[in-house]
């Protein structure tokens, strides 16, 4: 079977003599490829060549708009690939073609955007006295460390490195142990480009390569995508060594439709909002907030919509392909049962076998009505196509509900009415507010982050450069003539 190799201090670093680690089609349950699970050797030299390349000269004589220039190269051979490449986003995480070959776009614009960027990252100098010339300077921070989720790998990855290379850091990507391939696919174009250990791919299982990455003493930055739980080991790792962490942690999205919104807009928005990457997505719209008086008028869109979706695997592009792994699969249908068994399931609600792929990791979408919002299911990410829904009477319960869960990633508000719409959006605890939209294209441009347990600072984003520099005052003290 293919084994993917690691990239560590410029050389390729094969599978021999090495604990390996099968990843799976989800399509179709069988093993596709191999990775390695990274040694304690392996993350020890990682972390030395990074830090030894983030202070030779050949790095630092990269001068700013090269390495923007670089950024830019890898996002025309990103879409000069993207028949490839989605095809194999396709495979690693079971996604339909249409969302892959959306992901790998996503992938070309952060590397572009960033590339842009790279030589407009500016200090500033602040008025002190006659005397004085006080510069604000920003520096990058140094190794930067990226722990990438398998739902969506190669945005998440390229999202976070391409803002650390262009403000001048080295990176240690750690793929996910399911979806290494597109990861690996743009450490092969990066290989001969980069001076040895400024970009580097390191493989494993997190709980043992991830951990040993985060609680490096000589690392300088974390950028983690994932769950709460392995967030808030990360950060404690990282206290220990005091290293800043940007963290994105998920969410229990909610869309909020008012009696005057636009109907089909909104119907389609909140099924695509939770189907898309079959609800394995941070920001998924996982709870439906709909006005008492148009709840039966809604349901029965949605209902005829939900039970419209092709499902199959990905690579037959149909609306939504299989959950990504065993676990995810056994999760899901463990919760589909005890919603089936207490009555909340309204439409799905059961496992799916597609005929020649019995193996792969089918579920209905599915839509669970009656619940209370302290409900478990309703409070909890379950990162499935499962829709929860609330009713409300006034514009205050709705806020109140909306608000009611730990997380505060993203919301969507659908209403006419602008200052209702503006008056909620003003009141959501969310880093992202969508009104009569949801999601708005993908948004390379738009600050990404959560409020509460969501996660701590922002991606994406002129703002996200900030999280891979620092900040020094230089204050120069001269004399004019006497
Ligand atoms: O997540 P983990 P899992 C949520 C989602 C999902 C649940 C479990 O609800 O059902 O998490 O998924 C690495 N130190 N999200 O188990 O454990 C791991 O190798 C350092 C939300 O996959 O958070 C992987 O690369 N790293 C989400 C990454 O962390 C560690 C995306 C995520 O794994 C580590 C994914 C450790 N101790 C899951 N342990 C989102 N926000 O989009 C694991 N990892």
């Amino acid at each position: 079977m293919n084994i993917i190799p690691m990239f560590i201090n410029g050389k390729w670093i094969t599978g021999e003599g090495e604990q390996l680690i099968d990843v799976y089609n989800p399509s179709t349950g069988e093993p596709m490829a191999q990775i390695i699970n990274a040694r304690d050797v392996h993350v020890e030299e990682a972390v030395h060549a990074a830090r030894q390349a983030f202070e030779s000269r050949e790095w630092r004589n990269i001068k700013p708009y090269e390495r923007g220039q670089l950024l830019t190269a890898l996002a025309a051979y990103i879409r000069e690939h993207a028949e490839e490449l989605s095809l194999l986003e396709c495979k690693d995480v079971g996604k339909p073609l249409a969302q892959a070959q959306a992901d790998i776009e996503a992938a070309a614009r952060y590397f572009e955007f960033y590339g842009g960027a790279a030589d407009k990252v500016m200090g500033d100098t602040i008025p002190i006295e006659d005397g004085i010339l006080n510069a604000v300077v920003l520096e990058p921070v140094g190794v930067t460390v990226h722990i990438v989720p398998w739902n969506y790998p190669i945005q998440i990855t390229s999202r976070s490195v391409a803002a650390a290379i262009a403000t001048g850091n080295v990176v240690i990507v750690k793929s996910a142990e399911d979806t290494p391939l597109t990861t690996h696919a743009i450490t092969q174009w990066l290989a001969d480009k980069l001076p040895p250990g400024v970009f580097q791919h390191v493989t494993g299982y997190g709980r043992e390569v991830g951990a040993l990455l985060t609680s490096h003493p000589h690392i300088n930055h974390i950028t983690f995508t994932g769950s709460v739980p392995t967030g808030i080991a990360v950060m404690k790792a990282a206290a220990e060594n005091v290293v800043p962490v940007t963290l994105e942690l998920g969410g229990k999205s909610p869309n909020i439709v008012f009696a005057d919104a636009p109907f089909e807009q909104a119907v389609e928005g909140v099924v695509r909002a939770i189907i898309q990457n079959a609800g394995q997505t941070c920001s998924a719209g996982a709870r439906l907030l709909v006005e008492a008086s148009v709840k039966e008028a809604f349901l029965q869109q949605l209902v005829k919509c939900f039970e419209a979706i092709r499902i199959g695997p990905g690579e037959a592009d149909v609306d939504m392909g299989p959950l990504l792994n065993e676990n995810q699969y056994v999760k899901i249908a463990t919760l589909l049962k005890e919603a089936q068994k207490d009555g909340y399931v309204i439409t799905g609600g059961e496992t799916l076998q597609i005929k020649g792929f019995e193996k792969g990791y089918y579920v209905q979408p599915t839509i669970l009505d009656g619940l209370t919002h302290h409900h478990p299911f309703a409070q909890e990410e379950i990162f499935g196509p499962i829709l929860t829904v609330f009713t409300f009477e006034t514009v205050e319960e709705a806020i109140e509900l909306a608000n009611s869960t730990q997380y505060g990633l993203v919301a969507g508000v659908w209403s006419e009415n602008v200052n209702t719409a503006h008056y909620v959006a003003s009141r959501l605890q969310a880093g992202q507010v969508f009104i009569n939209n949801y999601g708005a294209a993908g948004g390379i441009q738009m600050p990404f982050g959560g409020y509460k347990k969501s996660g701590i600072g922002r991606e994406k984003g002129l703002v996200a450069l900030r999280n891979y520099t620092q900040m020094k005052n230089i204050a120069i003290k001269y004399a004019g003539p006497t």
